[in-house]
């Protein structure tokens, strides 16, 4: 298997202006007429390479004359064609079997629909083409079916439609705007129809068609208020307007990822559009209301400006993201958004930077693309134009996003190019900065503090902060970053302080070198550094602070994001305690420092949520080696059953004061309902409690709660959870999408029989391994999320999972190479774990017919 290299990339030997295509759909035997407008770049004599797969080629002509045999060559993946001619008309007519394709790239059938997915080369499992994103056409699509198949759509905007015979009809579609084969669609079933309109800044008026299953009507809405809302957002925040006369949004329920952003198509995972009160969390709400607005924002940043090839995904991705958090600090709040995005960079993207898969923003060398669509390039890399941001300011920033659109509008480009952009809307040198963009890995930061106390009683204090990248496995040497690190420093009654030679800017120093040092004067030995505050960069910090440290940031620290963090680190630190010295009981001090700060944020429900929340096990590893994980797990049980005791009665009294109300989607009912929620989790470890979880599962108006009663219920005895998730089961039986929940929670458990449950969840009717939304609630969820089974220490989780997914890669390649992730991640785990695994991924590695997907990521990590 041939890996691809960025260093490698070649500009197009030929240009297809227009792509003209006639598809007549049918489950086996879909038929689809392609006409290229072709020309030659330059002067040379290479032949046309059309990439293709899976495809049956039935015929191909030049300007309208037939190809003999000896003219093209067609292989598995290729039809090469030898021409003289510089200017030319090809036509190509082939085969496509959609019900066959359960690989869901391509042209397949979503339980009963037609649908597409094309990034990144699924174009070539349609028909064929130069299936790269630099090649950019003006498509025109006619799409035939039988009239049973009542909505045919495409990209752009209709042009025509008709009769072709008495039980056939045809739409055609015409997108002005050029664009790579990548964000072609096509959609075509029998949907409900949600309509809506906006009319832009500029008094545009765009019709908003959403399509859902029959009879969801009604859980369209939220999604459909939801995309005006990202429109308008656009236009206030980045003065971009909406460009075609429709935006069409389809949701489909097999999909192997969130959803795609093509050109006035979208095509969603229906969980990411269907939401009500009675079926949807809060935490779904906002899923949908981010993904619907991340897509629409790619329209200018990966369809107007895309990218000139798949290593530059995080140009769009990165970026894409970036505006899509953005916005929902914006449409929600600020700080919880900001947590819920650390979060995911502390559990899964330094996870994968420490593991085999290790690869910058930018990576060098793919061999399949698919797993490039990593929480590196769409996280690390939203967190890189986050620091822009930073450095730039929100005008320095507009302005260098107005100078990308300016030059590159229309154009497929590089990350150098936007980089250059920003760098004409700044002083600030950005050359060191572009090392984020090729160089993987975490960087540490770490503080060193020393103080000497002057004659007149002054106390100068010594802060250094050094950096280092450790080695990864796709990469040795590291090179110092250019780290924008939010800095606070406070004294005990919260006076802040800032350096004598002022190189603390903005809150914030540039760390460049390998370290740099500043000093504070105060009256005080004690003063606390804050450093990399709200996550000002995607690092780590060793900051060896004193349990009296943490609790006077929670105490004074001025952003809410630093005292979410301290408490965090606080919480570390007691599980640390419990993991070496299991017996141990945590100190006085800390059970009353926290006391404090629960009644210090009493009426802030939102911080002070956040701020009972116990990291997670996935979190916890992150500051960890050789894992042990059943030790870990034992602490971190132990620590939260000790939080539960230690704190009941103030616990309870926050669970009682927030009062039950009719649900509302707003953010304070959305404030209360997760802080009662994760109180309740805590009250569900005493026995004598769990009445309130039975009371809340019965009472609860709404999923959050409903949900809420449940997790919780995991941690009461078993009968009370078997009793609550059968009654669930019951509710919920006709909607796989909430089912989906309760796969999960099963999943998750830490129980003896988890594998016979697995099992019978895998035969349960509404499971299939064809739909990656069951697949990824039971499979996945176990494997990512229930650590004491997937890591018992016979191995049997990881066999368990091994087994699961050879049957899974010759159904969806994709799917399986996402969750064979945490087997990747040996790396971090005591030798005892470490066997099993890698004995796992050598069963995997030896398997005939192992897709390129997996292949990639079982032989990088077990190389
Ligand atoms: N740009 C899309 C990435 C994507 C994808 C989407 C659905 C199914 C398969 C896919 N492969 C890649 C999604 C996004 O980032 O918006
Ligand atoms: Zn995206």
């Amino acid at each position: 298997v041939q890996a691809k290299r960025r260093a490698d990339y070649q500009p197009p030997a030929f240009s297809i202006a227009t792509v003209d295509l006639h598809i007549t759909l049918h489950p086996t035997q879909t038929k689809v007429i392609s006409t290229l407008s072709v020309t030659r770049n330059g002067v040379h004599d290479t032949p046309l390479v059309l990439d293709g797969d899976n495809l049956s080629l039935d015929s191909i002509s030049i300007n309208g004359t037939y190809l003999s045999d000896n003219e093209y060559t067609v292989t598995d993946s290729a039809l090469s064609v030898v021409t003289e001619l510089d200017e030319f008309v090809l036509e190509i007519t082939n085969t496509i079997a959609p019900e066959h394709n359960k690989a869901l790239e391509g042209l397949y059938l979503s339980g009963g629909a037609y649908c597409t997915q094309c990034e990144a080369e699924g174009f070539r499992r349609i028909t064929y083409f130069m299936d790269r994103p630099d090649v950019l056409s003006v498509y025109t699509v006619t799409v035939v079916a039988d009239k049973s198949v009542p909505m045919l759509l495409a990209n752009g905007n209709p042009v025509d439609k008709g009769e072709v015979d008495e039980n056939t009809h045809f739409v055609k579609w015409h997108d002005p705007h050029p664009k790579p084969c990548y964000l072609f669609a096509l959609v075509a079933g029998d949907f409900d129809l949600l309509t809506d309109s906006y009319t832009t800044t500029s008094g545009k008026e765009v019709a908003l068609e959403l399509y859902v299953d029959k009879g969801k009507k009604s859980q369209g809405i939220f999604a459909l208020e939801s995309l005006k809302r990202a429109m308008k957002w656009d236009e206030d925040v980045f003065g971009l307007e909406y460009d075609l006369d429709i935006y069409m949004i389809v949701a489909v329920d097999f999909f192997n990822m969130g959803a795609m952003e093509n050109k006035g198509l979208n095509v969603f995972n229906s969980k990411f559009v269907l939401a009500d009160q009675k079926s949807a969390t809060d935490d779904d709400f906002f899923n949908v209301e981010s993904v619907i607005a991340h897509e629409y924002f790619h329209n200018w940043t990966g369809n107007r400006v895309t990218c000139r090839d798949w290593f530059q995904l995080s140009l769009k991705e990165g970026l894409t993201v970036f505006r899509d958090q953005q916005f929902s600090a914006d449409m929600t709040s600020a700080l919880s958004n900001r947590i819920k995005h650390v979060r995911v960079m502390r559990e899964h993207q330094f996870a994968e930077d420490a593991s085999a898969m290790s690869h910058p923003i930018r990576p060098e060398e793919v061999i399949e693309m698919n797993n490039f669509y990593t929480v590196t390039v769409y996280d690390k890399g939203a967190e890189v134009i986050r620091m822009f941001h930073t450095l730039l300011g929100p005008d320095g920033f507009r302005r260098g996003m107005d100078e990308y659109f300016r030059r590159h509008d229309g154009q497929a480009v590089t990350c150098d190019d936007f980089i250059s952009a920003m760098q004409s809307a700044t002083d600030i040198d950005l050359t060191q900065f572009t090392r984020w963009y090729s160089q993987s890995g975490t960087p540490v930061i770490s503080v060193a503090h020393s103080t000497e106390v002057n004659d007149d009683g002054i106390v100068k204090h010594s802060f250094t902060l050094s950096q280092h990248t450790p080695a990864t496995s796709d990469q040795k040497e590291k090179l110092p970053l250019y780290i924008p690190v939010n800095i606070e420093i406070i004294d005990d009654e919260g006076k802040s302080y800032t350096d004598n030679e002022s190189l603390i800017k903005n809150g914030m120093v540039i760390l460049k070198d390998d370290s740099m040092r500043f000093t504070v004067e105060a009256k005080t030995t004690n003063l606390t550094p804050v450093v990399l505050g709200n996550f000002s960069a995607p690092a780590k910090v060793e900051n060896p602070l004193g349990t009296e440290s943490l609790l006077t940031i929670f105490k004074h620290a001025k952003d809410p994001f630093n005292r979410w963090d301290a408490m965090q680190t606080l919480y570390d630190r007691c599980v640390k305690q419990l993991e070496e010295s299991p017996e141990s009981g945590i100190s006085n001090e800390i059970w009353n420092g926290i006391k404090q700060a629960i009644a210090q944020e009493q009426n802030n429900l939102e911080l002070l949520g956040e701020c009972l929340v116990i990291p997670s096990f996935e979190t916890l590893c992150q500051s960890r080696s050789n894992i042990n994980v059943s030790a870990l797990s034992k602490a971190r049980k132990a620590f939260c059953d000790q939080f539960a005791r230690g704190l009941e009665k103030e616990l309870l009294d926050i669970f009682n004061s927030i009062e039950q109300k009719a649900y509302s989607y707003t953010q304070s009912a959305i404030n209360e309902r997760r802080c009662k929620n994760v109180v309740l989790a805590h009250l569900a470890r005493l026995p004598q409690h769990e009445h309130i979880v039975v009371s809340q599962f019965d009472s609860a108006d709404n999923m959050t709660d409903t949900l809420g009663a449940l997790g919780s219920a995991q941690h009461c005895s078993a009968s009370t959870f078997d009793s609550l998730m059968a009654q669930f089961e019951e509710t919920w039986n006709h909607d796989p999408l909430v089912l989906d929940k309760w796969f999960a929670l099963h999943a998750t458990q830490n129980r003896d029989d988890i594998f016979a449950t697995i099992t019978m969840l895998c035969e349960h009717p509404q499971f299939a391994m064809s739909n990656p939304n069951r697949v990824r609630s039971v499979i996945g969820s176990f494997a990512f999320y229930n650590s004491e089974k997937f890591h018992a220490v016979d191995g049997s989780g990881y066999k368990f999972v091994t087994d699961y997914l050879l049957k899974l890669d010759a159904v969806n390649p994709q799917v399986a190479a996402r969750i064979v992730t945490p087997l990747t991640q040996w790396q971090g785990y005591a030798s005892e774990h470490q066997v099993h695994m890698k004995q796992q991924l050598g069963r995997l590695l030896n398997h005939k017919g192992l897709s390129k997907d997996l292949f990639e990521k079982v032989s990088k990590s077990l190389a």
